[in-house]
This record gives C-alpha cells, structure tokens and sequence, in this order.
C-alpha cells in the first residue's frame, strides 16, 4: 500500500500512452487528426508531430522519474531523506534544454506561418493594418457576428490596391452568403477575416487554419484546397455533394457567447472553376430574385437537403 501512488501514476501514465497508440493506429475511430484537404495542411501536421514527440519526450521523462522516486523512495521508509540545496548543473540543463527544443519550434513553425499568412508578396495594407497579396483566383471576405459567418465574394477581379476599397465598401455585384464557403480545387484563396462585435476564430479542420478574428482589424489568410467534396449540378440548380465522408465544417473556435455553439458553416469545394462559377452565377441570378427585404441572402445551393447537416 506504500507504494500506492507509484502504482496509481504508472497506471495512469500508461494508459494515457495505450490511447494515443490506439488513436494513431486506427484512423477511422476518428481520434485521431482528420483527413487534409489543403496543400498548407501536411506542414502543419507536420509541426504537429514535432511539437507532440518533443513535448511527448520530455513528458515521459518526467513522469518516469516522477514515477520511480514515488517507488524507490515511499513516505513511510525509515530514516528522513537527505536535504539537496541547489545544483547548478541542473539548473542550468533545465533551462537550455526547454530554450532549445522552444527555438527548434519556432524555427520550424516561422516558414509555415508566413505561407499561411503572407503566400506572395504582401502588397497592400488593409484597413486595421493587415496586409494580404495580389496573386489570389479569389478574395473572400468573412464576416464574424454572434452568430454566424457572413462571406462576401468578389465576383469581379480586384487589383491589389482595389481590395482595401472592396473589402471596405463592396460593390454591387457581390455575392454575400452566410455560414458557405465555396472554393474551388486548386484555387489559390485569399480570405480576409474579421468581425462586428466580439472575438470570434474562424477554424477548418480539414484546411488546418484557425485564426481569430478581432474587432477594429481586417485579417488575411490563404489556403489552397486539395480535395472537392461537391460538384454544381446546372440542370437541378443546386450543389450535390461528392464526398460525405470526409469533415468540412467551419466552426467558431472562440467563446464567443451564450450561442457560440451554433455557430457553425460548412466548406464546399468544387472539383473546378467551371462548378464555382455556376454556383455563383446561379446564387446571384436567385439572390437578386428573391425579396430585397432579406438581411442576408442564403447561398442557393443549400445543400441540407442531401443530408449534408452542418
Ligand atoms: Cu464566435
């Protein structure tokens, strides 16, 4: 019984362990990481697998020396333990060794953050002084408001000086949708996120980006898709989905108030910019149809009625 918590923080220990083999080993429980759909992704999977082995290491070193003190050294043997006061030695290992292993990170995470952040060179300053490149197929707007995602798209192509103007003003032949981002494969996407009240953060599993979006601050983002998941279908009007499997939801990942939790869309890529562009042709041709008192047009491709929830 003296050995009790020895016992008690292997067991622990080594559970945890048995889990994260499980989780790796068998994808399709869904423990694991989901399935990747951007080109950004595989970097930051790959990140990921860094930070978790080094963090893993030091873990279990700690925990192993933890774990035979407990055994080796029980409260109730006889004697009192020596007092120890200080070891430079130590001190000094126990400090380099984190500031290397944080270096290391930070070393590896730099390249992946600007790819995903500055893609291109950065050209022109936002409103809020963000900046994003000239060189993407589409710029889309996000707009975050408890609670929901509002996407503007830019049906006419923008100059690098043009999209501070268009992300401030718009024009008329914008395509505004809520809680849908449409894409297409391949595309290069620039987003530039932001947000009317709170903080709120715009995460994609399946793309790997997440990034908050603050008041008073127009933020950019780039990702390419690497996977479509619907086609438009032109003679029914509407998105048919090619991929049920996989994740595309878009979440809030701030807490962002009493119905944070509703806040939820859904990523749509098309397999090309032939099915984007008809989806948007048609979404525009339903939007000017429909009643002008709408706030906030629904993309015309609802796709809910497939069973697609979001
Ligand atoms: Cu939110």
């Amino acid at each position: 019984m003296h050995r009790f918590w020895s016992l008690l923080f292997a067991t622990v220990n080594l559970a945890c362990l048995a889990l994260l083999v499980v989780a790796f080993a068998c994808p399709e429980l869904g423990w694991w990481l989901p399935d990747s759909a951007s080109t950004q992704a595989i970097e930051i999977d790959s990140l990921f697998y860094l930070i978790t082995a080094l963090c893993g290491f030091f873990f279990v070193a700690t925990e192993g020396i933890l774990i035979y003190s407990l055994w080796k050294f029980p409260s109730t043997a006889p004697g009192n333990p020596k007092p120890i006061h200080g070891h430079l030695g130590l001190e000094i290992g126990w400090t380099i060794a984190p500031l290397v292993g944080l270096l290391v990170i930070t070393a590896a995470s730099l390249p992946v953050w600007q790819a995903a952040r500055y893609q291109g060179i950065p050209t022109s300053t936002l409103p809020g002084n963000s900046e994003t490149s000239p060189d993407a197929d589409q710029v889309i707007l996000v707009t975050a408001r408890q609670w929901d995602w509002h996407l503007k798209y830019a049906t006419e192509p923008l100059s690098s000086e043009g999209i501070r103007q268009w992300a401030a003003e718009g024009t008329p032949s914008d395509l505004v949708v809520a809680n849908e981002l449409h894409v297409w494969k391949g595309a290069k996407v620039s987003l530039l996120l932001r947000t009317t009240d709170v903080i709120h953060s715009f995460f994609v599993p399946a793309l790997r980006l997440k990034q908050d979006t603050l008041p008073g601050k127009t933020i950019p983002m780039r990702f390419e898709a690497t996977v479509s998941n619907v086609r438009f279908d032109p003679a029914e009007g509407r998105v048919v989905p090619t991929d049920t499997k996989g994740s595309w939801e878009i979440a809030c990942a701030e807490l962002c108030g009493g119905n944070h939790f509703r806040m939820r869309g859904k990523l749509f890529v098309h397999p090309d910019r032939k099915s984007y562009d008809a989806w948007l042709d048609h979404s525009k041709r339903q939007t000017r149809s429909r009643s002008l008192t709408a706030m906030v047009p629904q993309a015309a491709s609802s796709i809910q009625k497939d069973g697609f929830t979001q």
